[in-house]
């Protein structure tokens, strides 16, 4: 190349620059959750065609893994079966799309994702980032990509070039299995959604009071007993306990080839499997299973949904060696079922009482010098954490595993609040913050009175502010954070994904984007988009930010207020006090809240958006309202 033409060619690219950069889209156009760390739009697009080529670095089978999940997950909406070719440098071709594991100054799970007119290119260190820069070009594709079925639809992303990773390592989501079984097929799909959102931690609550799931062979009666109960139809909490004679016939378990056939689905999605086998409270399934593993010697009836009494007869006998050996036993099969470096043991709720009229406990404190109760919990977790090491693995449990000391090299699950996890920080203990009052996705989305009764309220917009580092607490020993669905009022998968969605995006964003970026009105946008996906994946979400909600108050002359509220902003209430449908011809939320006289019968109240109802209509009895009332103080 002569100097001149070289000149030439330098000068023709920076007038190319300097029209790419005037015609550049802006980065908001992109509806990608979580939001990625440096979006750099380009004029263009990339258009998928059906004999492309998924180039992967030679020789590196996660590479190759990462290359056959995105042709699968292209294949069934295109109806095209991209090959897979392996080559030292994936990038060389155009017209495809290259995989590429180099080294380089990558974050462990980051990427960077580069698409232009004539290829896409996913540069990573390994292959976590191949996978979330994957996970990137599918939600750049139209939402279609998500259905099982043919579609047809222009399959083409823009041109842009992004670099991306996560802020913390841990990015978990709990399912509670115990309360209500999932099949395995659901948690499947479950998992697969949690990849999308590039959550990597799966916690699996695989026993509690309302039935063991997991087959353990050496202890039989676990699943053949303990995975049972009377079957109730009523509101959980207030179920008749089990009369005598009665079968038990709701629930089920994974045997353990359902186990490896989970953990082997979510490793191919990056996503680690930490299972969660509770100890010492909040066993009743294992004590109705081996009654002599109590305090009291039984009988025992796996809970089919009673009022949880916190001074129930449901906790291990740390005061018999038999516990130890039932836990040995327990432990030896959980890890070789689980590759994860960590299982969870529980420890949370854990009533005492049984434990001080118990001879064996008490003698156990006498020989162990132990002071009170809470350090024969300890010394139960303590000789749990000894047995999980001597098989090669680390202990975590729920923030009372602090009670009566922390075992020595535990990490904290924090979720009565964040003190637990920043006591344990303190003290040099790694922490997931998982508090109830940003993440527990047990809890009401909207109105109470929209949906299935529950324990406490949790709207996505408090999700979205969770911040799992609490100042002045050294972030290297907070892993990350983690959303837990306890199902005492989940019966369904549907409703499950009901209870997960839009939350889980919410939580994903706080787990993986800077907390600079964070912004609510563009991630309201984005998981507005993300619901046309979740259609086409047939999954459930909640519209709960559509609904309105209505909060009651006096006012200092003693007066009912009413205040009303949509999540989603940009919309007008209607509503009614004289039993009818509200619509945009009654009366109008004047935007302060509403005197309203309390011989009103029900109150009924929607929120429009673009000249139409955009959720349910919400209705409540006035009693009901009264009743939501804060009590005055005594
Ligand atoms: C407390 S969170 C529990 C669970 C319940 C949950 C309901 C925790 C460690 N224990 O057993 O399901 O509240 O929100």
């Amino acid at each position: 190349m002569s100097r001149s033409v070289l000149q030439i060619t330098v000068l023709a690219a920076a007038v190319a620059a300097a029209a790419a950069a005037a015609t550049a889209v802006k980065p908001s156009t992109l509806k990608v959750i979580p939001q990625p760390v440096s979006v750099q739009m380009r004029p263009g697009s990339f258009r998928l065609r059906p004999g492309m080529a998924i180039t992967v670095t030679a020789g590196k089978p996660e590479a190759r893994q990462v290359g056959v999940y995105l042709a699968n997950a292209v294949a069934a909406p295109t109806g095209w079966k991209w090959k897979i070719t392996e080559t030292p440098k994936p990038a060389g071709r155009s017209n495809g799309i290259a995989l590429e594991l180099i080294k380089g100054e990558f974050h462990p799970e980051g990427y960077n994702l580069t698409i232009t007119a004539h290829s896409v290119r996913i540069q990573a260190a390994t292959g976590a980032g191949l996978f979330y820069g994957v996970q990137t070009l599918l939600q750049l594709l139209p939402p279609e990509i998500e259905s099982s079925a043919l579609q047809h639809a222009v399959w083409s992303a823009p041109c842009l070039h992004i670099v991306d990773y996560p802020r913390f390592a841990w990015r978990g989501l709990m399912l509670d299995v115990s309360r209500h079984f999932f099949s395995t097929d659901f948690v499947k799909r479950y998992i697969d959604r949690m990849a999308r959102a590039k959550l990597n931690l799966f916690h699996w609550h695989l026993v509690d009071d309302n039935g063991w799931r997991i087959e353990i062979k050496s202890l039989p009666l676990l699943t053949q007993v303990g995975a049972w109960r009377a079957p109730r139809l009523g509101r959980w909490g207030q179920s008749e306990p089990v009369k005598d004679g009665e079968a038990a016939t709701d629930g089920g378990f994974y045997t353990q080839d359902d186990i490896r056939e989970v953990v082997a689905y979510a490793r191919e999605r990056f996503i680690t499997v930490l299972p969660e086998i509770e100890m010492p409270g909040h066993s009743l399934a294992a004590l109705a299973s081996y009654p002599e593993l109590s305090c009291t010697g039984g009988p025992f009836h796996v809970d089919p949904g009673t009022s949880f009494y916190t001074k129930v007869d449901n906790a291990f006998c740390p005061g018999n060696e038999k516990t130890f050996e039932f836990i040995d036993r327990v432990f030896t099969e959980v890890a070789k079922l689980f590759p994860s470096e960590y299982v969870h043991i529980g420890g949370d709720e854990c009533y005492k009482g049984f434990w001080k009229i118990c001879e064996k406990c008490q003698r156990r404190m006498a020989e162990e010098h132990l002071a009170n109760e809470e350090e024969l919990q300890s010394y139960l977790v303590r000789r749990a954490e000894k047995i999980l090491e001597s098989k090669g693995k680390k202990l975590i449990g729920w923030d009372e595993i602090l009670q009566g000391g922390l075992a020595p090299n535990a990490a904290v699950m924090s979720w009565r609040g964040m003190d637990g996890g920043i006591a344990a920080a303190k003290m040099n203990h790694p922490v997931v913050m998982s508090p109830t009052g940003f993440v527990y996705l047990d809890y009401y989305q909207g109105d109470p009175a929209l949906e299935p009764t529950t324990f406490g309220r949790l709207l996505l917009s408090t999700v979205y502010k969770f911040e799992p580092e609490p100042e002045g607490v050294g972030a290297k020993y907070i892993l990350g954070g983690q959303g837990n669905l306890w199902t005492e009022s989940v019966p369904n998968a549907r409703h499950a994904e009901y209870m997960t969605w839009p939350r889980a995006f919410a939580l994903a964003e706080t787990l993986w984007s800077p907390k600079t970026t964070r912004n609510w009105a563009d991630f309201m946008r984005r998981t507005e988009a993300q619901f046309q996906r979740l259609d086409n994946a047939q999954v459930n979400y909640a519209r709960s930010v559509y609904d309105v909600a209505i909060t009651p108050a006096r006012d200092s002359s003693g007066k009912l207020t009413l205040r009303m509220s949509s999540e989603i902003g940009g919309t007008d209430i209607y509503y009614t006090i004289d039993g009818t449908n509200p619509d945009s011809f009654l009366l109008k939320y004047p935007g302060a809240s509403v005197t309203v006289p309390e011989e009103v019968y029900v109150v009924k109240a929607v929120a429009w958006r673009n000249g139409k109802p955009s959720g349910r209509v919400v209705s409540i009895l006035m009693r009901e309202l009264i009743a939501r009332l804060p009590r005055p103080r005594s």
